[in-house]
């Protein structure tokens, strides 16, 4: 397309090369993220993901020799070659990925005679893959690549033979490894190889599709319908440190507030101030800890949003002070469409400031959704952004603690919105095609920035459809799953994930939204809940009930053992969202981010990191009572029994219902508080720390748990030094909140400590 190489001009850190029919562009980053740009439909198009310049002083060369332009930054070796081929190398000069250079293989498996007929009987028989796209990237595959990340896709934690489109998708279907795309379009993936690690980021918010050696084993690919070739090539030495430079770019998760971190309970069928009060009574009667009570759509005045039920829901404010004298918070569910309804405030104001989105005759659009007719805010202009984001004060005077943000792929009842309806980015005039995938974070951006305003405390957004960088604004929950085993085992492989594309605080449906639950999914779900980012129990309208005391004495039990222990760990959660802030690592890890050299980490689905030191590893199927556990190198200590087991082996483990197999490292500290029933009952005035055998030290960080007081320097953060025997040194490292009252140490040794 390009053709042969000609010239090239280097301006600060861009290195512009001319070809015979055009330009190309390189931007070292920094010294191991590359931006590789080919600008297809106009020079530049604002990133999303991306606020603010990224670029870092590096020390750099370029030399061209005939046919190839070399560029070198201290980690990094690039060749660029004729028709914009690029390869990338480490600066020793071992490949890492580099680009395919003949034409993909397309083998037609079917006629299109055929597949018409048998899309006809409702076979899916229509690949999605096309012979080119306007937008390409063909890149050559060794033999070896392992690919993880991709967001929220289902399936497996290693991709590698699978094929998925980022189209923002709601099919409210039980999902299966079929599905091609879900909520989320995050075009991010890491590739690990014997030699190497690195990440792609393709900064496109068309329909795009990636196929990871599923077309042919000799490449892995992507295609965008649309846009710039925009894409950036993230090194790092290590996998984790490639998480590390692609949340560099992308923005990582911001410290929530304490109580987000405790459990939640939520149920789209909630439809009374009594159903409401019923639940919140039931834990505090049943003892379970319990933060949060979210309110689906049934609290709104006819689907309208920010509006209030006051005949189901009482007078707006009443049940949320209420509420809150028992110590709960609460989250109020908002959709983006606003009910076409002449005459109600917020539908009149978006029509007065022209912020809703035409079609393509000009006419403001309208489609169905809860509401009826419903018409769409246009996020992706600033000044609705602020009038969308001035609304959440509407809830916030209510008493709302969060904002819950559903349907914003965006969903409509009458199919999709077409491609040509017009939205802006900015000033720009674009269509529904390039902003779609864009939408749920432009709204939960507006969301998020309103809270921001609106009061002095770390805003708590939780959406649905996200892109590449949401993470900043908001929290995630990984949609209508049902409560099946399946979706029980796909939940820990799509956390994983999530969080290491940048999705640190990410949760699933505990029991499972569509479909009934039995006691025993119950169990076993709630056990991979609590050691969720995102911990949050909730369910369908017409489903069987959820809560922890729907089932049996043993099912109630089993809740409440496990949500204690989230309860107990809230210090150690608490203290990786504050490393997760830092340096964009995830809380839930899959095994091989901190053992990519160990093979039997690679396809790892069943087990977990929760950071580095502790290991989870649930049982995900009806009726087993055993567990095969791997464990990496080192020695593990049961987290609940203290006996220790050597790594780098397989463990058929016992595991009745009322167990899920932990294991902390040696070496390890674990922060600990007393059970509360919900974060705020009592200050924590104690800190208990579990000393596992071995040498080992532990940084925790302990703030307000509320607003950005930390960010001026109101926060402590204490150093912990175990000698191995027991015995722990304290050092201070920041001083600037109020210190615990005690510090107590647990040493574990092998015995029953819980
Ligand atoms: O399914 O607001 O994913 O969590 O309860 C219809 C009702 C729309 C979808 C969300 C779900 C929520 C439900 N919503």
């Amino acid at each position: 397309m390009t053709g042969k190489l000609i010239s090239y001009e280097v301006n600060d850190s861009d290195i512009t090369i001319i070809f015979e029919y055009g330009k190309g562009c390189i931007r070292v980053v920094k010294e191991d993220i590359i931006r590789v740009l080919c600008p297809l439909e106009m020079q530049e198009i604002p990133s999303k993901a991306i606020e603010g310049d990224k670029r870092q002083k590096t020390e750099f060369t370029v030399e061209m020799e005939e046919t190839v332009l070399t560029l070198r930054t201290p980690a990094l070796l690039v060749k660029i070659y004729d028709e914009f081929f690029v390869d990338f190398y480490t600066a020793d000069g071992s490949m890492l990925c580099s680009d395919y250079r003949e034409k993909r293989v397309l083998i037609p498996r079917i006629s299109e005679r055929m597949k018409k007929l048998m899309q006809g009987e409702g076979h899916n028989a229509a690949m999605l893959m096309k012979e080119s796209y306007p937008v390409q990237v063909v890149k050559k595959m060794d033999g070896d690549e392992k690919f993880y990340g991709l967001g929220d896709k289902p399936g497996f934690l290693n991709k590698r033979g699978y094929d998925f489109e980022n189209w923002n998708t709601s099919d409210p279907h039980a999902q299966t490894e079929a599905f091609k795309a879900l909520y989320k379009s995050i075009p991010f993936f890491i590739t690990l190889k014997e030699k190497g690690v690195y990440g792609l980021f393709f900064d496109n918010s068309y329909k795009s599709y990636v196929d990871f050696g599923r077309e042919n084993s000799s490449y892995f690919f992507y295609g965008a319908e649309g846009g710039n070739l925009d894409y950036y090539f993230i090194g790092g030495k290590k996998m984790t440190e490639v998480v590390a430079n692609y949340t560099y770019l992308t923005g990582t998760t911001p410290l929530p507030q304490l109580w987000t971190l405790g459990y939640h309970q939520s149920r789209f069928g909630y439809e009374s101030a009594e159903d409401i009060r019923e639940v919140a009574e039931n834990f505090r009667k049943y003892q379970v800890p319990c933060n949060v009570i979210h309110f689906d759509i049934d609290y709104m005045d006819g689907f309208r949003v920010f509006t209030w039920n006051a005949e189901n829901f009482e007078k707006p404010g009443a049940l949320t002070s209420e509420l809150e004298k028992k110590g709960y918070r609460t989250v109020t569910i908002v959709d983006p469409g606003v009910k076409f309804d002449p005459g109600y405030s917020v539908y009149d104001e978006g029509i007065a400031g022209d912020f809703f989105v035409r079609d393509a005759n000009g006419d403001v659009y309208i489609n169905t959704v809860w509401s009826g007719e419903t018409v769409f805010p246009d996020y992706g202009r600033q000044k609705v952004r602020d009038w969308w984001g001035e609304k959440q004060k509407y809830l916030v005077d209510i008493g709302t603690d969060g904002i819950w943000n559903d349907m914003n792929e965006p969903r409509s009842f009458r199919s999709d919105l077409p491609d040509d309806v017009q939205f802006y980015d900015g000033d720009r005039k674009t269509n529904h095609a390039e902003m779609h995938n864009v939408y749920g974070h432009l709204m939960s951006k507006a969301s998020y920035e309103g809270l921001m305003r609106a009061e002095e405390k770390r805003p708590f957004v939780i959406t649905r459809a996200c892109y590449a960088g949401t993470q900043k604004y908001a929290t995630v929950w990984t949609g209508d799953n049902h409560s099946l085993w399946a979706h029980l085992q796909m939940a820990v492989p799509q956390l994983l994930n999530l969080g290491i594309s940048g999705f640190s605080f990410a949760g699933t449906d505990v029991g499972g939204f569509g479909s009934d639950c039995t006691p025993e999914l119950l169990c076993r779900w709630v056990q991979v809940g609590a050691f969720s980012p995102l911990f949050r129990n909730h369910s369908s309208k017409g489903t069987i009930r959820q809560e922890p005391w729907q089932f049996d004495e043993e099912t109630l039990a089993i809740n409440k053992k496990f949500i204690e222990l989230r309860y107990r760990l809230l210090p150690y959660f608490y203290d990786l969202c504050h490393e997760c802030e830092e340096t964009g690592l995830p809380i839930m890890r899959p095994v091989v981010l901190h053992y990519e050299d160990d093979r039997e980490t690679w396809n790892l689905n069943g087990e977990f990191l929760v950071g580095e030191h502790m290991l989870v590893a649930p049982v995900l199927e009806q009726g087993a009572v055993k567990k095969t556990v791997y464990l990496p190198a080192g020695v593990w200590y049961d987290f609940f029994t203290g006996k220790p087991y050597e790594g780098r082996q397989y463990y058929l483990l016992d595991a009745p219902l009322d167990t899920c197999p932990v294991f902390v490292k040696e070496g390890s500290i674990i922060p600990t508080y007393e059970v509360l029933q919900y974060v705020g009952e009592r200050p924590y005035d104690t800190l208990k720390l579990l000393i596992f055998p071995g040498e080992g030290c532990y940084v925790h960080y302990q703030d307000n748990g509320i607003d950005f007081a930390y960010r001026k320097g109101e926060y402590n953060l204490y150093e912990f030094r175990s000698d191995g025997t027991g015995t722990v040194r304290t050092e201070m490292l920041h001083e600037g909140y109020r210190t615990y009252k005690a510090v107590e140490t647990i040493a574990i040794t092998e015995q029953d400590i819980l």
